[in-house]
């Protein structure tokens, strides 16, 4: 039962902030965080260039011990540059979201993709599938044809999905990527969550996991709700910007900002998340 952060990419003035990406890293992990997956979704990684995200890689290596690496991009010799550099850094896996925004790709050349990726490296070669963000499933009947691929990250609400993989492919890590579905994740029997939460409220998660070693799925429904508040208010402010500041609302220090075009929130919608984040936190304290 693993607890994957997703890790934020710290930006002030459209420049990496490689410090405060480190301290913010080794003060999840102090909280129970066990990996981290660096230039995944909300670690913006479709929008960094090859050097920002080798950068990042560099930085998150010297902070947790368990690292993994989203290294997919549109043009296979930077995935290829991206997999040769993570070698040199003890890291778990690399991962690759599948080749997106071009509709018209076939299944074959999907497949090719991920066999290409597992050719150019000795590392263990994670999928990650995140339909709604790439316009692909890469689905467990996939991931099999693929053949060589050592884990999944499934961001998908559909915990069956997930599931798919653990039962096509057993010796597979198969992990949810939503923040809606750690307890469920837990509850089945997956080996784990990514979930951009852990950015922000890694003692919940931790709790959650807790309480489900325990039998107390009430407790751990209660934990779960909480994040699903969260939810309900970042997502509409736009849930990538709002991450930052729920690290500064939660954990007490700023993260810095996203670059555009993932603008920082308007200061009329920190002040909604504030308010938001402080009833949340009277029910933690409960
Ligand atoms: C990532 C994740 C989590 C996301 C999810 C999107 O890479 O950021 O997929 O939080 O809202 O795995």
């Amino acid at each position: 039962m693993d607890i994957i952060a997703p890790v934020v990419t710290p930006f002030r003035s459209g420049k990496l902030d490689l410090d405060a990406f480190a301290s913010h890293i080794r003060n999840i992990v102090r909280k129970g965080v066990d990996a981290v997956f660096v230039a995944g979704t909300t670690g913006l990684g479709p929008a960094l260039s090859v050097e920002e995200r080798k950068a990042l890689l560099e930085a998150a290596a010297s902070a947790a011990k368990r690292v993994i690496f989203q290294a997919g991009a549109l043009n296979l010799d930077d995935v290829v540059a991206l997999v040769k550099y993570a070698e040199r850094f003890d890291v778990e896996a690399v991962a690759s979201v599948p080749p997106y925004y071009f509709p018209r790709l076939s299944e074959r050349q999907i497949v090719r993709y991920f066999k290409d990726i597992c050719s150019a490296t000795s590392l263990p070669v994670y999928l990650y599938n995140y339909p709604t963000a790439t316009g692909k499933d890469v689905d467990a009947r996939i991931a099999k044809e693929i053949g060589c691929l050592k884990g999944v990250k499934d961001t998908n609400e559909d915990i069956a999905h997930t599931l798919a993989y653990k039962r096509l492919l057993p010796d597979m890590r198969a992990y949810n990527g939503s923040d809606s579905l750690v307890l469920a994740s837990f509850a089945v029997g997956l080996d784990g969550v990514v979930a951009s939460s852990a950015n922000y409220m890694p003692e919940v998660l931790v709790g959650i996991r807790e309480a489900v070693r325990a039998g107390d799925l009430e407790r751990a429904r209660r934990l779960q709700f909480l994040i699903n508040e969260v939810l309900d208010v970042a997502r509409p402010l736009g849930y990538s910007s709002a991450v930052y500041e729920l690290i500064k609302a939660f954990q007490g220090y700023d993260v810095g900002e996203p670059r555009p075009p993932i603008y920082p929130l308007e200061d009329e919608d920190k002040d909604k998340l504030a308010a938001a984040v402080s009833k949340i936190k009277e029910a933690l304290r409960l």
